[in-house]
């Protein structure tokens, strides 16, 4: 006698529910794939979500291993027992049809599978009430560092009150030495819409907010470079919103906040590339300390040769790359917030050549 078609060793709901699981674990382990990616600036620098470099994100990586330890525990039960049930109690060829006894109300099992996983939540609960209290409510040293985050379309601006220091998109901070801690302090807002704070190794994110003002803190134990991103959809160029936090020795810290601190170096040498500077728009919406240029609406770029990025990690800051930007912002950040002002040859090569005295 041949079989009946329909009696295969899975019904077709459990293949397309296998099928699915499949289809979702080979998304999530894109999605963590994913998270390694590189800056477009730099190919070599990869940022680590799996190896936390500072309390916070040491917290917070902590918590979701216990909470996936937990789920994935309850995963394993649940779907060995389901794939007990679906194999054990499949139809058969001598099926006869009938209803199988069915069983009504067993006061022990509804205690058990209700009182169980409400335990559970509640240890999950505690667990991350217990890392939100350890991360926001840690009251901030005398010792730390004040850093204001703006975030703009489609850029990062820093600045650091108490040390008279204005910079963008490269965000520096001293390494906190757990003997002598010096943590940093960032009051995160915003200027047009919302943006989000996320370097994955130094903390978790947090939203930067119009009319709104939130905090966050970080305590780098590691010297170097370590990559972030806006982690909030801000607008066309919402990717291209790179972040980059150099973690610096103190004495590698201190002479950087000297340098930062001075005004604009002035070089007789590049004074018609400064000309145009401050007779076009550039001067509208761009700071150069000790000059009258004192726009808000672009990054300050009294330091600009100090960053090793431009537009917010959109390019290496070469000197092709910075022509290019002033020639045309679009060929390097389609739907950057700031215009191609259209000059000629001659004063795109003077004005680069000032820039570039901006150390
Ligand atoms: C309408 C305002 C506006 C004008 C005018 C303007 N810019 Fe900009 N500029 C911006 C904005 C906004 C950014 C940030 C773009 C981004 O990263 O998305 C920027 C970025 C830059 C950067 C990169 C800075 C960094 O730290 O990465 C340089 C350099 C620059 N502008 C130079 C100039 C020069 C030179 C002129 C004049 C020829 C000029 N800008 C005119 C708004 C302006
Ligand atoms: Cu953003």
């Amino acid at each position: 006698m041949s079989r009946p078609a329909e009696r295969k060793a899975f019904p077709a709901g459990a293949r397309r529910m296998f099928l699915g699981l499949g289809v979702m674990l080979a998304s999530s382990l894109l999605a963590a794939a994913g998270l390694y990616a590189d800056s477009s600036a730099s190919p070599r620098q990869v940022s680590n979500i799996f190896k936390p470099l500072s309390t916070p994100a040491g917290e917070i990586h902590r918590l979701s291993l216990f909470v996936l330890g937990v789920t994935g525990a309850i995963f394993v039960v649940v779907f060995s027992l389901l794939v007990y049930a679906v194999v054990k109690f499949r139809k058969r060829g001598d099926d006869d049809g009938s209803e199988p006894p069915q069983v009504y109300g067993s006061n022990s099992l509804e205690l058990a599978w209700t009182v169980i996983p409400g335990l559970i939540v509640l240890v999950l609960f505690l667990a991350t009430a217990r890392v939100i209290h350890a991360i926001q409510d840690a009251p901030q040293p005398p010792s730390a560092v004040e850093v204001t985050v703006i975030g703009h379309q489609f850029w990062w601006e820093f600045r650091y009150p108490a040390l008279g220091v204005v910079t963008a998109n490269e965000l520096h901070v001293p390494v906190s030495d757990p003997a002598h801690p010096r943590p940093t302090y960032l009051t995160l807002l915003s200027a047009d819409t919302d943006h989000s704070f996320w370097v994955p190794q130094l903390n978790g994110k947090t939203d930067l907010i119009p009319n709104r003002v939130n905090h966050m803190w970080m305590d780098p134990y590691q010297t170097g470079m370590f990559l972030g991103q806006c982690a909030q959809y801000c607008g066309t160029q919402h990717a291209k919103m790179l972040l980059r936090v150099y973690v610096d020795s103190p004495e590698e810290f201190d002479r950087w906040v000297e340098r930062e601190k001075k005004p604009a170096q002035m070089n007789d040498a590049v004074s018609a590339g400064r000309r145009i500077f401050e007779t076009t728009a550039c001067l509208n919406c761009h700071a150069v300390s000790g000059t009258v240029a004192n726009g808000l609406f672009g990054p300050d770029l009294t330091h600009l040769m100090s960053r090793e990025t431009l537009a917010s990690g959109a390019a290496l800051n070469t000197h092709a790359n910075l022509r290019l930007w002033i020639h045309d912002p679009e060929a390097l950040k389609p739907g950057s917030l700031m215009p191609a002002m259209n000059l000629n040859d001659q004063d795109l090569d003077a004005l680069v050549a000032y820039l570039e005295t901006l150390k």
